[in-house]
This record gives C-alpha cells, structure tokens and sequence, in this order.
C-alpha cells in the first residue's frame, strides 16, 4: 500500500466565511464562530460564523419574504432558468478554485473535483434550468358541469440540511430543483465542509438571483440543523445524512408544522457477482464500488457477495488493488485515497475495523491508519463475515469491504435484501435473466447492472426501507418541490 503526501497544488485564499443571508454576508448574531479543520493535518484552516437558532430565523425571514413578495415564483420558468444557466457558467469559470474548497475541507481528491463534482454541479443546474419553463399542470375533464386544470405551483420555502461527503453535489441536488420549481432556500451545509456553499451563495449573487432567494447558514445539526427542521415557516424539508438525524428531523417536522420531509439516509448496499463474470471487470467495479471518495459515499458497495466458482480469483484481485492504492494528500493526483472528512469519522471507521477483528471476521489486507497526522485509513477488506455481524448490518462510511461467498441465485438475492437499507444494489453478470430476475428482486432505490455508481442528473436517486424516501435527482425531484392546487370552475348550461 502507497503513501504519498507531495502536494503541488496550492490551496486558494478562503474568500467567504460569513453566513449569506438575504444576499450579503453577515457575521453570525452571536458573533460566534467555529473552526474548519483541514483533514490531511487536523489543523484549523480557517474559522467561519457560527449559525444558531436566530440567525435560521432571519435567514428563513428573508426566504419568506422573497418567496411571498419577491420576484423569483413569479417570474417565468425561462426566466430563472436563464439565471440559473448563468451560475453553471459562473462555477465553470472558478472550477479549480471550488475544487480546491472541497479537497482541503473534505479531504476528497482535487483531481476528482476538478473532473466531475463541479462539473456535475454545473450540469445539474443546466437540467432543472431547461425543465423550468416546461412546469405545466393537467386540464380536468370533471363531471358534468364542471371544469378544471392543476397548477403545478412552487412548494414555497424549503430547508435544505446537506452533508460532507459531497458538499458540492449535494448542495445543487436540493437546490437546483428547488429553484427551478420558484421556491426559496435557507441551505445548512455540515459543519464538517462549509467552505463551497459560500462561494456557491457569492456565485448566485453574481449570477442575478435575487437576495433573499438562496441563504447559506453554517452551524450545527443540533443548533442551526434543528432550528430548520422545527421551523414553523418553513414549507418542506430535504435531507441528506444518519438514519438516526432522519428520524429527529421527520419528528421535529410532525410536531411543528406537519412540512413534508425527504430523506436521504445511509446504506449497507450488496453486489452481487456471478460466475459468468469478467474478473477484471468485477474487480475494478466491485473496488471502485466500495472505495471512491474513501468509502465515504452512501451507496458504497460495502456488502460484496461472489458466487463461489470465482470467489478465490476475485479476492485475490480486490487485495491486489488495495495493496497497490496510494493513500495521501489528496492535491496529488498520483494519489488514489484521500484522507477521512473529520476525526469522527476516521475514529468510528478504525473502531468498526477493531469491531470486525472482535466478531471473528478474518482481515485479508489494511485496517490501519496510514501517517502520523490526518485521517488517512488503509483499504480495507474482511472476508469470513456474514449478515449477523455488525461491520455487515451497520453502515461504515469509510474504506472497509465485506466480502462473503454464495451458491445460488436465490441465496444471493435473500441475503442482498437481509438488511434494514434499501439504498442502492449492483449485479454483475452477462445473463440477462439473471440481472432482470435479481434487479426486480432486490429491495433498494436503484440497481447497477455491469456498473455501479453510475450516475446521472437525469436518473431519479433515493432509497427503500431505513435508507428513506423521495427522489434527489430526475424530474421526480423536480415534483417534490412543488404542490398540486386544482382549480375548478362550473360550465353553465353545457351538455357535456
Ligand atoms: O451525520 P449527520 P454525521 C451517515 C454515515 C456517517 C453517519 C454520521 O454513516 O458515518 O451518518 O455522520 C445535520 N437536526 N451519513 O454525524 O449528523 C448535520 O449538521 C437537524 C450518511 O455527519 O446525519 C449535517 O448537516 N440536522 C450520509 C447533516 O445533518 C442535523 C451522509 C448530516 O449529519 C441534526 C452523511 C439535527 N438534530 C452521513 N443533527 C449519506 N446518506 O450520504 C445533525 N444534523
């Protein structure tokens, strides 16, 4: 296993650590503010405001008002779309610069940024940009008497509670339908990763959307997270985090205002290898399935079943690729594994690691921290496991693989939906019964045939079960943002 921490890029000057509310950046009302913690060293880079309960409630203050007085629900669909095709323009012209936020603060890989979360970021704006003229309702042919259409109308002012582990995707997954749809936002990025949301509320501005429309509160979950989700003028809530958050938000939402929720909450997704398979492929998708941006991603294929005609082969190519990663500074880009996004995390990843060793599980390679400073974790792989233990039902969010053995198709499909997630599922195999079979049979949010975390703005992204409900992405996100009114009117004196 490499290591390697030579870094040539330098990181940019942070412009933006005030909150963004009502488009200007503000200190926080306390005057309080919190340390952003670079992981490759554990040391502070900077120290941005503090968000608590009443800086939420001037931010949701200033999203009202633009949402009940302003512009943005009322202008056509084109209109904000042209806005928001702007912003893509505004974030591709600074792309290694947000790059660079999002490697120092979460310690993801620069190059990686560079290449497709910005990027992605851009294109996501672009697909609700283009959808937003085309919000149309139905016309109604009621009963005799009678007729009606549906108004597809903005959901109004929305809460958007964001993690770390892509600060960028996750921000414009919530927001650009959000906008597109009319509606305004008060966004609380995780206290792990601010640093991208700023300058995304710097580049709105400067793209013409109008103040007020798009706010950026930086705090806690406890504080700043819960004083959005208990809002009583906030209209909808959207999610991304633990199941245990999930549950705090749905009840802090029933018990203010009744605002509709979605909820994107953790995975323990399986794939599923079969005999027919092409080792290398299957090693390269199974590796990459687990291990992209460290294992912390929510899909990750951390439940690894290999049918047993090719298991050996195949284990021996998973630790072939562990051993050859290169764990380091993520600035370089010979560099394949960066560090854990906070102290955290790296901590609850060696203690399940620990965990496993306990259980019995057999360590076939890493499990060790990597340097002296930083959250470096090794790629690590555990075979000898199965459904009852802990590193198997409970999600990791760092770079350990399961890896288990099975016989049959039916087996296979029994233990893949052995779990309380339901979030994301991949099969590689070239029989196309087979993949149909297992992909109507597994209980998760979206399966990957011959690929995994395949991705794309177009294609809805959401779970079954424990993993929540609602869609990011496609245009059912688009739906989740906006509300039916039927209008009704009667025709007199009509036959029909
Ligand atoms: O998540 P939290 P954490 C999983 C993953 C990870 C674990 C813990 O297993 O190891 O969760 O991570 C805000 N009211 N995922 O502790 O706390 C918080 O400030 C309102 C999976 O970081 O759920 C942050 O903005 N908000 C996941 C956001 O919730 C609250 C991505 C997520 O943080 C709050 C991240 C509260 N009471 C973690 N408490 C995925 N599905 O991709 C916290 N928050």
């Amino acid at each position: 296993m490499g290591s390697h921490c030579e870094s040539s890029v330098k990181i940019p000057p942070i412009k933006f650590t005030k909150l963004f509310i009502n488009g200007n950046f503000v200190d926080s009302i306390s005057g309080k503010t919190f340390d952003t913690i670079d992981p490759r060293t554990g040391e502070v880079i900077t120290k941005v405001s503090l968000g608590d309960r009443e800086d939420v409630d001037l931010a949701v203050k200033a999203a009202r008002h633009a949402f009940d007085y302003g512009p943005w629900p009322r202008m056509s669909g084109s209109e904000r779309g042209r806005m928001m095709m702007k912003l893509a323009d505004l974030i591709e012209e600074n792309v290694e610069e947000i790059a660079a936020l999002d490697a120092v603060n979460g310690g993801k890989l620069f190059t990686l940024c560079k290449a497709i979360d910005i990027p992605g970021a851009a294109r996501t704006l672009r697909y609700y940009a283009g959808a937003a003229d085309k919000i149309h309702g139905t016309v109604l042919k009621m009963s005799k008497g009678l007729q009606g259409y549906t108004l597809r109308e903005p959901i109004g002012v929305v809460g958007s509670i964001i993690p770390w582990n892509f600060p960028t995707t996750m921000f414009f997954m919530k927001a650009a339908p959000a906008l597109a749809a009319g509606c305004t936002l008060v966004v609380k990025p995780a206290e792990q990763t601010p640093l991208s949301a700023l300058y995304y509320a710097h580049l709105a501005k400067l793209a013409g959307i109008p103040d007020g429309v798009l706010n950026v509160v930086n705090g806690f979950g406890e504080t700043a997270g819960a004083a959005i989700s208990a809002h009583m003028d906030i209209d909808k809530v959207t999610f991304t985090g633990s199941t245990e958050v999930g549950r705090k938000i749905m009840a802090a939402a029933a018990a203010s205002n009744l605002k509709p929720v979605s909820l994107e909450l953790g995975g323990k997704s399986p794939l599923l290898i079969f005999d027919d398979a092409d080792i290398d492929q299957a090693a390269d998708i199974a590796f990459r399935g687990m291990f992209y941006n460290k294992g912390e991603i929510c899909v990750a294929s951390s439940r690894v079943y290999v049918q047993e005609g090719i298991y050996e082969k195949l284990v021996k190519k998973l630790v072939e690729k562990a051993k050859a990663t290169v764990v380091g500074d993520p600035f370089d880009p010979q560099v394949n594994q960066g560090p854990q996004t906070d102290k955290k995390q790296f901590e609850k990843i060696l203690s399940y690691i620990e965990h496993g060793k306990r259980e019995g599980a057999t360590l076939l390679t890493g499990g060790k921290h990597v340097g002296q400073k930083g959250y470096y974790i090794e790629p690590t792989i555990f075979t000898d496991v199965n459904e009852d233990m802990i590193i198997t039902k409970e999600e990791i969010f760092g770079p350990v693989m399961s890896l288990m053995k099975f016989k049959t198709m039916e087996e296979a499909i029994k233990r893949a939906n052995n779990t309380t997630y339901g979030l994301a599922s991949g099969i590689i195999t070239k029989n196309l019964n087979v993949a149909n079979t297992v992909s109507r049979s597994i209980r998760a949010g979206v399966v990957w045939i011959n690929c995994y975390t395949a991705f794309d703005v177009d294609c809805p992204y959401g779970g079954y079960k424990m993993s929540g409900f609602g869609r990011d992405f496609g245009l059912d996100a688009l739906n989740q943002y906006l509300q039916i009114k039927s209008v009704v009117t009667p025709i007199h004196d009509s036959p029909w």
